[in-house]
């Protein structure tokens, strides 16, 4: 039995966090940053079954062409996406009464909708990146035991060989994408991918605006770095520990963004709310056909 101390269930039944009941999710799960995308996103639904708010998880439930899909904002980073991860699991994956894991595991498929900075010269502003790896500069997924059996530890060398990666940073992991899911939504206007989630939003992702960075160089050793057939397309901050959770947990998980900058031709659209409508509407879509 798990503890009321570890696992945290409020006075009406809902999960600490989300705020959310285990009927409330759907086989289908959106995750955005932004919690003014998930009204985006809602308004294409027939029907609303909920929405629910706290802190900057703002959840909804409802159906889009006969597909029941759950839509949570995660708010900004890594270590919000371990709180919805985890809470979602739980929600389907222990009995919240009993405290107790249930013996059959339901697997959600969560796809990540966000925006993104491109690291290749020639990925325009505006184009859409499904991404089939994720490399994670934040540390999270280094506290869970077994994690090198989901990694790509042989990318995640070679990686660190090619950048000479700084001993004062987290050591990098990588995971993948599902492939059930990106056999969903792979399509010849998304280009496929291998996105970095990092732990900050200028440091972190080489942005110098009054604080020198550690290691300058090191979009540019990002930019040209090849391990077989990839190279590194894009910086966000969720997919990592999304890809990494979900696989331990045995969830499907995968991220689709759409570039609203290029870190490298120094470009940015910040007016990319009608790109964004168009990238929302390709998914629900791809998920209800
Ligand atoms: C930074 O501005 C935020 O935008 C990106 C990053 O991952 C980070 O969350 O994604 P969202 O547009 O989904 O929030």
């Amino acid at each position: 039995m798990i503890k009321s101390s570890e696992l945290i269930i409020n006075k009406d039944g809902s999960i600490f966090h989300l705020h959310l009941k285990p009927e409330q999710i759907a086989d289908f799960v959106l995750l955005v940053g932004d919690p003014s995308r998930v009204k985006m996103i809602a308004a294409h639904f027939s029907d609303i079954e909920y929405s629910i708010q706290n802190r900057e998880f703002y959840s909804t439930t409802g159906t889009y062409k006969d597909t029941r899909i759950t839509v949570i904002s995660t708010g900004i980073g890594t270590d919000n996406i371990d709180i919805v991860v985890n809470e979602l699991d739980a929600l389907v994956n222990i009995d919240l009464e009993t405290r107790e894991v249930k013996e059959t595991k339901r697997s959600l498929n969560i796809i990540r909708i966000g925006t993104s900075g491109g690291m290749q010269k020639d990925l325009p502003v505006n184009s859409y990146v499904l991404s089939r790896k994720a490399i994670g500069f934040d540390g999270l997924l280094n506290f869970y035991a077994n994690r090198e059996a989901i990694s790509d530890l042989d990318f995640e060398q070679n990686f660190m060989n090619h950048t000479d990666w700084h001993p004062w940073l987290t050591k990098p992991y990588v995971v993948n994408s599902s492939d059930y899911l990106y056999e969903l939504l792979q399509d010849p206007q998304v280009k496929d991918g291998v996105t970095i989630s990092a732990p900050g939003f200028y440091g972190p992702q080489g942005r110098e605006l009054r604080l020198p960075i550690v290691d300058p160089d090191l979009n540019e050793k990002i930019e040209s770095f090849h391990y077989n057939d990839f190279q590194i397309t894009n910086y966000e901050m969720e997919c990592s520990a999304i890809y990494g959770l979900s696989a331990l947990l045995g969830h499907e998980a995968l991220t689709i963004c759409l570039l609203i900058a290029n870190r490298r031709s120094k470009e940015a659209n910040e007016n990319y709310h009608p790109h964004m409508e168009k990238l929302v509407k390709f998914v629900l879509d791809k998920i209800a056909s």
